[in-house]
């Protein structure tokens, strides 16, 4: 997250957060030291977003995201208590005790809590918090310059990446900061056989002559929702999507690319590794997909409102 939002999260903690099924005050729920979590990265969380419309603030496809953090705890063993319905009631508890109206950043986390210092958390309490917090753009510009990564993204034979596990971020971060530190917005991560897996938090996509391409998910990414979403709406208006591995060149021949995630939503990528995508400017398929895209979240698409779960 950026440090405009740290800070601003910082000085203006939620007043109410949920935590093993009920509203607690922001101050009430403290955590041992020796939370295993902290220790081990053992936690899956997921991120959703909620976005005003004319008339409620809505929370976009929630069901598809308890769902995955659902079964990102099933690959971990993580005995989670709550079902669908349990935290969709949890969301929308979290956001109305705050009495949030405006675009809100909704982070469920499921992690392994004090049971013992060493690695079996056999019997360990798996603790479950759902936080709600005001939040508006996760990249402050309105296109980024990217860089492929000296890091591999993590892969399968190690470290799941199709589950959303805090200790898989261990890697997104190396990426980001490096990234950061050389001058560059984000990064872009290969897979280990080298080819485009995604960004340290976002999917991508890249136009070649009018048809879009995105990685598999044997390139390693996480299946993304945003990134699902994306794809339905190209093929709605008319373009053609191709899932396939991509080779790190390909993204200095493109015409366009972008990234997508619930907290980067649609972000064009205007420059990687000091070349410009296409002529350095955003392009016509990505700003017309970055409009489709709020359209839907932000309620206008009447094909989607299905994806919207209304909080007031
Ligand atoms: N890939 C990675 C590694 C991600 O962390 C994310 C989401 C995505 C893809 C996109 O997934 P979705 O479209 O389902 O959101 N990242 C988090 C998010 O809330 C933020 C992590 C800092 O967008």
């Amino acid at each position: 997250m950026g440090l405009r939002l740290a800070m601003s999260i910082v000085d203006n903690p939620p007043t109410y957060v949920w935590f093993n099924g009920s509203i607690k005050r922001w101050n009430e729920v403290q955590l041992p030291i020796l939370t295993h979590a902290l220790h081990y990265g053992t936690a899956v969380f997921d991120g959703i977003r909620a976005y005003p419309s004319a008339d409620n603030l809505n929370i976009f496809r929630l069901r598809d995201h308890l769902n995955r953090l659902i079964y990102s705890a099933k690959i971990y063993y993580f005995d989670l208590k709550y079902g669908v319905e349990e935290l969709t009631e949890g969301v929308l508890e979290v956001i109305r005790a705050n009495g949030f109206k405006g675009r809100t950043y909704i982070r469920p986390i499921v992690f392994v809590g004090f049971g013992g210092i060493g690695l079996d958390f056999t019997g360990f309490p798996i603790e479950v918090a759902i936080v709600a917090v005001p939040f508006d753009k996760y990249f402050h510009k309105s296109a980024v310059r990217a860089k492929v990564s000296t890091w591999r993204r993590i892969s399968n034979e190690a470290n799941p990446p199709l589950a959303k596990a805090a200790g898989n971020y261990l890697n997104s971060a190396l990426a980001k900061q490096e990234a950061i530190r050389d001058g560059y917005d984000e990064a872009i991560l290969l897979d280990h056989r080298g080819y485009v897996a995604e960004g340290s938090g976002e999917n991508i996509f890249i136009v070649k002559d009018g048809v879009v391409y995105t990685p598999p998910t044997s390139s390693s990414i996480l299946l993304g929702i945003t990134r699902d979403t994306i794809m339905k709406l190209l093929s709605d208006l008319g373009y053609k999507v191709i899932e396939r591995d991509i080779d790190r060149s390909e993204l200095y021949i493109c015409d366009e690319a972008f990234f997508c995630g619930t907290a980067a939503e649609v972000t064009p990528i205007v420059e990687i590794d000091r070349r410009p995508v296409g002529n350095g400017e955003i392009g016509p398929i990505t700003r017309q997909i970055r409009d489709a895209y709020l359209d839907v979240v932000e309620g206008r698409n009447k094909k989607y409102a299905h994806w919207l779960t209304p909080v007031y």
